[in-house]
């Protein structure tokens, strides 16, 4: 399978939703001129990262939910996977006709029809108001829990899982999915440089995110791809890294910078059914009896 990630370099609160889809469409058309069938987008591709400003929800959702989706602004993405018959993964912050807030990814088949919804269910960050922080990190007042749970979508013969962000952090994420026979994991991800809470050094927010990525995709034997929005948004640093990983755990490909940038690999889906045949025959070695604490605590 062709699979391409689309790094974003910064989405400032000035751009338009107009000129953001324009950027991914024009990614979309460079990964499909060099073969993918598949491509990433980060989490909350269309705004800047708006959960670190303060402001009440009426406001947030007036300027960086989407409604309905497609919409006028987004439909030009769908049109452009419809004509060059490329599937796409995409962030976004979802309102639903009830009111809910969410933060949403969509997996989008090679027809430009929406197959699949994520809401992210690890919401990092707080809901206060940090008056002495230098930004906030309001995933947990402008957004609920998830309550989609973590799917698996089969399209064009791959089945392909979804989480955002945080949720790459956490174990249980890709065990759900990989039980699901999950052979590709997608994600976006917003990760500031500097952590608010505690004074955690820079380079640990690129490390911790290689460690993850890489043990992840090689204890679920699954292909991931992680798509980062990066650089500065108005003064506000976030980090790039955006990678493609094999289920053997090794990069096969990754951004260099911290700007637009897509990057490609044609990923052999053998490969993980090999680790699964072996070291991760789950039927064969898994011990669930004995992981019951997992899930009472
Ligand atoms: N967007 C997102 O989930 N970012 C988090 C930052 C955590 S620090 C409060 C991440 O895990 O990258």
């Amino acid at each position: 399978m062709g699979l391409a990630v689309a790094q974003m370099g910064a989405v400032n609160l000035a751009d338009t939703r107009a000129v953001v889809v324009r950027r991914l469409v024009e990614m979309m058309r460079e990964a499909a001129a060099r073969k993918a069938e598949f491509v990433v987008f980060p989490e909350l591709a269309l705004t800047t990262f708006f959960p670190r400003y303060w402001m009440e929800d009426a406001e947030a959702v007036e300027r960086y939910f989407e409604k309905t989706m497609p919409n006028a602004d987004v439909q030009p993405l769908f049109d452009t996977a419809r004509e060059l018959g490329i599937g796409f993964y995409l962030g976004y912050a979802e309102l639903t006709p009830e009111g809910r807030q969410f933060n949403t990814a969509i997996l989008v088949d090679r027809t430009a029809r929406i197959i699949g919804k994520y809401r992210k269910i690890h919401l990092p960050g707080h809901s206060d108001h940090k008056v002495d922080a230098p930004f906030q990190h309001l995933e947990k007042k402008f957004f609920e829990v998830g309550d989609l749970g973590f799917g698996v979508w089969e399209t064009n013969d791959v089945k392909i899982g979804m989480c955002l962000c945080n949720d790459r952090r956490w174990p249980e994420t890709y065990r759900v999915m990989s039980l699901q026979s999950a052979e590709l994991i997608v994600l976006g991800y917003n990760t500031p440089s500097l952590n608010i809470h505690w004074d955690e050094p820079a380079h640990l927010r690129t490390t911790t995110h290689e460690i993850v990525l890489q043990a992840s995709a090689y204890q679920n034997a699954v292909w991931v791809g992680a798509a980062a929005k990066c650089g500065h948004e108005d003064g506000h640093h976030m980090i790039g890294s955006s990678m493609i990983v094999a289920p053997s755990g090794e990069i096969v490909a990754r951004a260099s910078g911290e700007e637009d940038e897509v990057i490609t690999a044609n990923i052999d889906l053998g490969m993980g059914q090999t680790f699964r045949d072996h070291v991760f025959n789950f039927a064969k070695h898994r011990s669930p009896h004995h992981y019951k604490l997992i899930i009472e605590r």
